[in-house]
């Protein structure tokens, strides 16, 4: 195995006060985000759209990786540049989302697990000779009345596992994701006991299959009520029942652990960032950072709305971002003063 790669690798993805950009949105996602705005889906749009991100002056100074999708990794950036060939040359690791998305899970109605195990090994080989330092597989778990069931845990745990020994073996770092959604009217207290039990689960079977905790990242989700509950936690409230939960779940030999906002806007992603990085500064064993899509890349997107003449205008709001969370990281991220731009 390649375990000094593979730890340097993983230490260099939270360093510092740098996080990454999570720009691997699957077409049928990034379609979706583009109807929404009226933005044409096409393969040359979705090219153009994830040029104007990676030429953003200036965006390695707060980007230490960037996730990027199969499509895009076979791709020339508008200088003919392969596109993991223009992050590293701006500084940032390039990375893979190497799952092949959540389907319905046989025999658990409403429930999802994750595939792409299937020839995963070789295509593993493939994006590390495309130049890929890493991969993220995502795994999705749903709360509700009853969910989610020990049963979807543990196949997506047993899934999420499995992918990690894989990227290590091929000597990529492997972004473990499993995300319990922010869907429904749940308190806070639901989604730490569900997110606990995952992430438990995760860990036992990341040990069971001999994965190297130094050389891997968690991304997970916060710990957030749900979004139609009454009851929306404050800053504190969030930072705490988090902190407490992953200082209970998480294993000190992990890397990182890098966040997905899951849906927050960009504002209170970065605020809730911060309060955990100021109040648990001293107490945490690994590097609390950023994995974002969305509290990234929204406010770019809505600029740039498919026109080239917006470019420069949405890279500034691009960075603007990326430049939040990581005061974010150092727990300094101000709203108030980040106010009249919040979208
Ligand atoms: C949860 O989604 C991940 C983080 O994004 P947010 O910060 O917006 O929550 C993200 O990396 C996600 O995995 C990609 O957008 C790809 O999603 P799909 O559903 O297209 O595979």
């Amino acid at each position: 195995m390649h375990a000094q790669r593979l730890v340097d690798t993983a230490k260099a993805l939270v360093a510092g006060d740098k996080g990454l950009l999570a720009m691997d949105e699957s077409t049928p996602t990034c379609n979706r985000r583009f109807a929404g705005l009226g933005i044409a889906q096409t393969a040359e749009v979705r090219r153009a759209y994830r040029d104007m991100i990676v030429t953003t002056p200036r965006l390695g100074e707060c980007i230490s990786g960037a996730i990027l999708y199969d499509e895009t990794i076979r791709q020339l950036t508008f200088a003919d540049t392969p596109f993991a060939q223009a992050l590293e040359a701006a500084g940032i690791v390039p990375g893979i989302k190497v799952d092949a998305g959540a389907k319905e899970l046989a025999g658990h109605c409403g429930e999802l697990v994750t595939e792409g195990l299937d020839g995963l090994r070789e295509r593993l080989i493939e994006y590390a000779a495309m130049g890929a330092r890493f991969a993220k597989w995502r795994a999705v778990i749903t709360i509700g009345d009853g969910l989610p069931s020990r049963g979807c845990i543990e196949a997506n745990a047993h899934a999420l596992a499995r992918y990690a020994a894989l990227c290590q073996e091929a000597g990529l770092v492997p972004i473990v994701e499993p995300e319990v959604l922010m869907d429904g009217d749940h308190p806070l207290g639901r989604c730490g006991a569900v997110t606990e039990e995952v992430l438990h689960t995760v860990f036992d079977q990341l040990h069971t299959q001999e994965v190297m905790l130094e050389g891997m990242l968690l991304k997970p989700n916060m710990i957030l009520p749900g979004a139609d509950c009454a009851d929306q936690s404050n800053v504190d409230d969030v930072a705490d029942a988090t902190l407490g939960c992953f200082l209970r779940a998480v294993p000190a030999a992990v890397a990182g652990i890098a966040f997905l906002s899951g849906g927050q806007s960009s504002a209170l992603a970065s605020t809730r960032l911060s309060a955990m990085n100021l109040r648990f500064k001293s107490r945490m064993p690994w590097p609390l950072a950023f994995s974002f899509a969305r509290a990234i890349q929204q406010p770019a997107l809505e600029i740039w709305h498919g026109q080239a003449a917006n470019v420069p205008a949405a890279q500034q709001a691009l960075f603007h971002r990326a430049e939040c969370n990581r005061a974010a990281r150092r727990g300094e991220y101000d709203s108030a003063a980040d106010a009249p731009r919040q979208t």
